[in-house]
């Protein structure tokens, strides 16, 4: 089957973004492509993962007597030396990293933004070769340009943010990012080395049959939750079923399934975790913003995740996200 080479790259198309806005520096272009190539290189390693570890199994050295490092250190540090050595993002926060990275050279502290990441979100499941993924979060800084950014440019609402996107290790790797102007899918085309447009103008389904969530937390859930999954369960021909579980336990996989087919993804608080499991700012605040665009909600449950005012880099949330009309089911269950 021949590829179409009239496709627009990833690079081709943020420049064709780019130009629609004549005020436009570019910085925001620059930033996507830094992202794309960290991607390559993570998918690189991703993909003979498995591979990697047998021969890492040796000791601490591979056969070329490089330092083994676990795969979600090496992805943070790709994106970390991309970003770092680019002309437009003034420091990163990551899932890897307890505090944020602040570049202070000159170069980074006149770039107008910031980027937060989870290198690579369901690592736990490389060694059974499930789909896991990157997800980014981009933010304009408050802070003075020419200086260091703070981390008040960190701890902003997610509706501030300027560009959120992710990257899916799955059976072909696609990056797919928003702005305001909408949301887009590239899957990376192997005999180029280019993420191409695929899937142009993401819509999320208004409503949905597929239910994502871990049913080995039933009991710890809230009544509100316990009884709409009830009713997940029990929808049939005549109530818009029957309706799918399906839960991959990686929530890039899970949740972009859901954007492109319909669904709703829950991490809801549990007794365990009653702040929730996922974070705010590099996890939910990123998928809330691409599924809004689509045309989706994302709650924590009562608030619109988007407007939740972040107090700390790595703190946590309940979170509830998919189609309009499932997401609006949700709620009549969980407000009595
Ligand atoms: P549980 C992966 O560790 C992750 O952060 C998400 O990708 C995934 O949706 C969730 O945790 C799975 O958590 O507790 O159901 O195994």
């Amino acid at each position: 089957m021949s590829v179409n080479r009239n496709i627009l790259t990833l690079d081709e198309f943020t420049i064709q973004q780019m130009r629609q806005f004549p005020k436009a520096t570019g910085e925001l272009s620059s930033l996507l492509r830094d992202i794309g190539l960290a991607s390559k290189r993570v998918n690189v390693e991703v993909n003979k993962a498995g591979l990697v570890d047998i021969l890492g199994d040796a000791g601490t050295m591979n056969v070329q007597g490089e330092e083994v490092k676990k795969l979600d250190i090496f992805a943070n540090n790709q994106f970390v030396g991309v970003l770092k050595h680019g002309i437009s993002c003034a420091g990163i926060g990551s899932e890897e990293l307890d505090d944020i990275v602040i570049f202070d050279d000159e170069v980074s502290n006149n770039s107008k933004y910031i980027c937060m990441f989870d290198p690579l979100d369901g690592s736990g499941n490389i060694d059974v070769n499930v789909s896991i993924g990157t997800i980014f979060s981009i933010y304009r800084r408050v802070s003075e340009l020419g200086k260091p950014c703070t981390m008040a440019d960190f701890l902003q609402p997610g509706n501030k943010q300027v560009a959120a996107g992710y990257v899916i290790y799955g059976s072909s790797t696609m990056l797919v990012y928003a702005t305001r102007r909408g949301v887009n899918g590239f899957t990376l085309d192997p005999s180029i080395g280019e993420f191409s447009l695929s899937h142009p103008d993401i819509k999320c389904p208004k409503d949905g049959k597929i239910y994502s969530v871990n049913h080995g937390n039933f009991f710890q859930y809230t009544e509100g939750v316990k009884k709409y999954i009830t009713a997940c369960q029990k929808k049939d021909k005549t109530t818009g079923g029957p309706y799918t579980q399906r839960y991959i336990g990686s929530m890039v996989a899970d949740v972009h399934r859901n954007l492109i087919k319909g669904g709703i993804f829950m991490y809801p608080a549990t007794t365990d975790k009653p702040k929730g499991k996922l974070r705010l700012l590099y996890e939910c605040n990123p998928f809330a913003f691409i599924v809004e665009t689509a045309g989706g909600k994302a709650t924590n449950g009562e608030k619109r995740i988007l407007d939740l005012q972040p107090t700390e880099l790595h703190q946590r949330t309940s979170f509830f996200i998919g189609s309009s009309d499932m997401m609006a089911e949700l709620e009549t269950h969980l407000a009595v």
